[in-house]
């Protein structure tokens, strides 16, 4: 195993621009999701693939244990149908990994649910703090006119199962409802 006291300490300065959501440096790779990346993943099927959605920005420490990986992620306001723009959503691969979610700016839900068909859905703003278990697959949707931004913390080895959330859904949506963004149930969730 690497001796972890081989990375040397950093400090990163996240830069907040309130009016834009944006933030820099960045350290790593940029990971950009347009709607052609989401095929399948909202309702109704996207007239403009090449829209931008979402924006994730690695701090990059290697994927192991003896690490926690953080990354901001902004998420730019917009629909496709009644849908607000999300991000793909997922299990951890490692199922029981857990994580944590620092609001930054905007306004958001956060969907998750279980394998079993449960789900929670929690706010997300500036100053929230959403603690997402093991077990519980996690979903982030703008509900506002402004960027989501937040920051994510999680355990090194937890990987990624996007699979799973793209055959079966997420049980729940968050829509554009008459009296503001509303929770409803996803017609086309496939349940175990
Ligand atoms: C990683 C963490 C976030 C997401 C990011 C984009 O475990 O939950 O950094 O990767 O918000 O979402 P997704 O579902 O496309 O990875
Ligand atoms: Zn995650």
């Amino acid at each position: 195993m690497t001796d972890p006291s081989e990375l040397h300490p950093f400090t990163t300065l996240l830069d907040l621009d309130l009016d834009l959501g944006a933030l820099t440096p960045v350290r790593g790779e940029v990971t950009e999701r347009r709607l052609a990346d989401m095929r399948g993943m909202y309702q109704r099927e996207p007239a403009d693939p090449e829209r931008l959605v979402y924006q994730v920005l690695p701090i990059e420490v290697p994927a192991t244990n003896a690490n926690i990986l953080c990354s901001t992620t902004l998420l730019h306001p917009g629909q496709v149908g009644d849908e607000f723009h999300m991000t793909k959503g997922h299990f951890h691969e490692v199922r029981d990994r857990g994580e944590f979610y620092l609001g930054i700016a905007g306004e958001g839900r956060l969907v998750m649910a279980t394998e079993d068909g449960r789900s929670v859905v929690e706010p997300m703003r500036r100053g929230t703090l959403n603690y997402i278990p093991g077990g519980w697959a996690h979903r982030s949707v703008n509900v506002g006119d402004e960027p989501l931004v937040f920051l994510a913390a999680y355990i090194g080895d937890a990987g990624h199962d996007y699979g799973t959330i793209e055959d079966r859904g997420f049980p729940v949506l968050v829509v554009h409802g008459s009296g503001g963004p509303a929770v409803v149930d996803n017609p086309r969730y496939r349940s175990r």
